[in-house]
């Protein structure tokens, strides 16, 4: 490590993955993603940092360089992996974050282990900082270390950024460490949501269970404001919209449809296997065509693409079951010689097979039953210059504020969901390019290049004096 940073970002991950070369040498790569291509040219100019776990349990790492990125990597033991990671990240907030569609557990000594690797982050970072300098924290499992900072660095400018939804009171009062949370968010200067919902559900929570005032987006404590505010985050339109113009890139995608057995209709759906990504339900709308008739045998293949993910939470392991179950069944009543209905695959692909993927579909199907943004839709809009191709976005996916002319449903109705595949397969050209036409001039003027950038100049804008003067001589009177 080369001295302080007056730039860091604190996160859970590292932005780099470790491989194996043949030789048994490790090396480390970027890992793919928008945020790191969003922050990588800030980091550069303000000599960053970034503070996250490097993916490997029981293993202590000195700081390192790496595509000029100064990496500090935060230590977990095997057993804090399974209970802040896997446990209250993953088993407490995570379902309880996105509407309890599977039911959250509480447990104390998961809690614990929450709080005492928060404290090891606020820490390190507290460590890594200098003086004034401009700390961006990110997502749900870190909502402590605002705070937690703040007490040990109170010259830090602290911003948070929730990429998952903030729910609404009812929900949230459920958890038995509620206070602490908030608490731990109201250390930041500036608190960053990916909806406006989310931001005015954690100002009313702030009245309710601490007595806080608000006022427009600013909350006032005692002796600060913290303010809150949505920053849709968004993908590299530029250039998921260059590689698609690549022409081996536009071949492969030909070639996939000819693997696809040259249906009429390509549908696919990629997500991580998460049960909020509502996939039983697209599945089951996809099957129920097929039964009624709607859909001729052959007309439409259906692609699944499920990244692994979190495989050691049993309610991940359960929804892997009941996914290829239903694959099997799908494709046990509808196949034929040559032609399978559901194509899925329980794999990762690298970015440029993705968006020939991408290129490939007609039919673009994101259908969570909640999701703070989802980033599938906006890179299948990015990709589709041709301006074919139909996006069924679920109305409860962040996505859906920006992408209005998607064919929008409601996931827990089966015949929305099946109205809506149809209408997507059978619209003229002239219509999907209307609707395609307007979802990219959104996604290409707020890119995420747009979204690092509009919440680091609100992170750097100090609250007015004013908003200060206002919240004495209300509070006082
Ligand atoms: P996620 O829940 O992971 O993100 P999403 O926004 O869709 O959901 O991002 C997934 C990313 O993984 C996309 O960039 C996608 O391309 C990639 N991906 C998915 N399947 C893949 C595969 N098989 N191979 C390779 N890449 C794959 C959380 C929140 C979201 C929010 C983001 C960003 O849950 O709501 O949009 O953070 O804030």
């Amino acid at each position: 490590m080369t001295g302080r940073s007056s730039f860091l970002i604190v996160a859970n991950r590292l932005p780099v993955d470790r491989r194996i070369e043949p030789d048994g040498t490790a090396s480390w790569r970027r890992s793919p993603g928008g945020l790191v291509t969003a922050i990588a040219p800030v980091m550069q100019r303000r000599h960053g940092a970034w503070a996250g776990w490097h993916g490997a349990p029981d293993e202590k790492l000195e700081p390192f360089e790496q595509g000029g990125m100064s990496l500090i990597p935060i230590p977990l033991s095997d057993r804090e992996v399974e209970l802040y990671y896997e446990g209250f990240s993953n088993a407490t907030l995570w379902p309880l974050y996105h509407d309890v569609v599977a039911p959250p557990v509480y447990h104390r000594r998961m809690w614990e282990a929450y709080r005492t690797v928060n404290e090891r982050f606020a820490t390190a970072a507290a460590e890594a900082a200098e003086e004034g300098a401009v700390v961006w924290v990110q997502d749900y499992q870190l909502q402590l270390v605002p705070a937690m900072l703040r007490r040990l660095r109170p010259d830090l400018r602290i911003g948070f950024f929730l990429h998952i939804p903030f729910p609404p009171t009812e929900l949230f009062w459920r958890l038995p460490w509620r206070k602490d949370l908030v608490e731990g968010l109201l250390g930041a200067d500036l608190v960053g949501f990916q909806l406006p919902g989310g931001a005015s559900n954690f100002r009313r929570l702030c009245r309710r269970l601490l007595g806080l005032p608000y006022k427009g987006n600013e909350i006032f404590l005692d002796d600060r404001v913290v303010t809150t505010q949505a920053f849709p985050i968004s993908v590299d339109f530029a250039q998921l919209d260059s590689i698609v113009r690549e022409p081996h890139i536009m071949a492969r995608a030909k070639e996939i449809r000819v693997e696809l057995g040259d249906p009429e209709h390509v549908l696919l759906g990629v997500d991580r296997l998460d049960y909020t990504k509502g996939i039983g339900q697209r599945l089951e709308a996809f099957g129920e065509l097929l039964k009624d008739g709607r859909l001729r045998p052959n007309e439409a293949v259906f692609v699944q693409i499920a990244t692994p993910s979190r495989e050691r939470v049993e309610e991940y392991r359960r929804l892997r079951d009941d996914i290829e179950l239903q694959v099997g069944r799908i494709n046990g009543e509808h196949a034929q010689l040559g032609y399978q209905p559901v194509q899925y695959f329980h794999q990762s692909y690298d970015h440029e097979e993705l968006a020939a993927l991408y290129l490939a579909a007609d039919v673009m199907v994101v259908t969570p039953l909640r999701d703070g943004m989802n980033l599938v839709a906006k890179e299948y809009v990015s990709c589709h210059h041709d301006l074919h191709g139909a996006l069924v976005l679920s109305e409860f996916a962040g996505a859906a504020d920006e992408l209005r002319q998607a064919y929008l449903v409601n996931p827990y109705d089966v015949e929305d969901v099946k109205r809506q595949m149809l209408a997507a397969m059978r619209a003229t050209p002239h219509e999907l390019a209307r609707r395609m036409r307007t979802m990219r001039r959104r996604v290409a003027t707020y890119d995420v290049d747009r979204w690092a950038s509009e919440f680091l100049n609100a992170l750097e804008t100090p609250a007015s004096q004013t908003s200060t003067r206002r919240s004495a001589s209300w509070r006082s009177g």
